[in-house]
């Protein structure tokens, strides 16, 4: 990721007279600023048995182009180190963090308790209670340390959502959404259709 401001050398093309070396600078200036701002995700899961279910954010995230990190860490069984990335986030260049976690998860209102950028906590399924324990521990935070919790094994709405806050400060990324959106309507109205034409054969019959 570009951070810092740099001075590119630029050409003026023949038409611009206007163009002086200062408003190229501006121009170019302005360019990585933006850049700059590119903020990171941080997807922190509480075991490596959580990653099949946590791919499904990195995946996405890697679909919007979105820079992240990937890391275990624990409330419980590493509790400095989870506390400490979470208070350096925001200086370390991160917008949002997703935390998952399965049985007594406090690794996402952890997390969230040390920073005061949005923490989203995925509920991991797990072989007792079907996630219902994780879902409770990520979802029931007290007054004044929100976590904002998707599904049990949500990962994939985890990732839009970060996406989602990300993209309130760019327009790209809105517009990436806004495709999406639209994909994902054009996909069901072709199901409807399709079903359409099932539902006229099961009644030939
Ligand atoms: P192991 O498979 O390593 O025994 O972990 C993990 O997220 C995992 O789903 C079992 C489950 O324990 C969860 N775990 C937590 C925390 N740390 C690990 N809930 C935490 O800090 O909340």
């Amino acid at each position: 990721m570009i951070e810092g401001i740099f001075f590119v050398p630029v050409q003026c093309g023949k038409r611009s007279a206007g163009c002086t070396a200062l408003q190229a600078f501006k121009k170019k200036t302005k360019e990585s600023i933006i850049m700059s701002e590119q903020k990171k995700v941080a997807v922190i899961m509480g075991s490596d048995s959580d990653f099949p279910t946590v791919a499904g954010a990195i995946k996405t995230l890697d679909s919007y182009s979105v820079p992240f990190e990937v890391h275990v860490m624990s409330a419980h069984r590493t509790p400095e180190a989870a506390a400490e990335f979470s208070a350096n986030a925001r200086k370390n260049g991160f917008g949002v963090i997703i935390a998952a976690a399965g049985k007594a998860a406090h690794l996402a209102g952890v997390l969230a308790a040390h920073t005061t950028i949005p923490v989203i906590g995925i509920p991991i399924k797990s072989s007792t209670l079907d996630g219902l324990d994780a879902l409770l521990a990520t979802v029931q935070m007290p007054k004044g340390i929100p976590v904002a919790t998707v599904a049990i094994d949500g990962a994939d709405n985890a990732a839009i959502l970060a996406v989602q806050m990300l993209a309130l400060s760019d327009d790209a990324l809105a517009q990436k959404l806004e495709e999406e959106k639209i994909s994902m309507k054009k996909g069901v109205e072709k199901k409807d259709a399709a079903m359409q034409q099932k539902v006229a054969e099961l009644l030939a019959k």
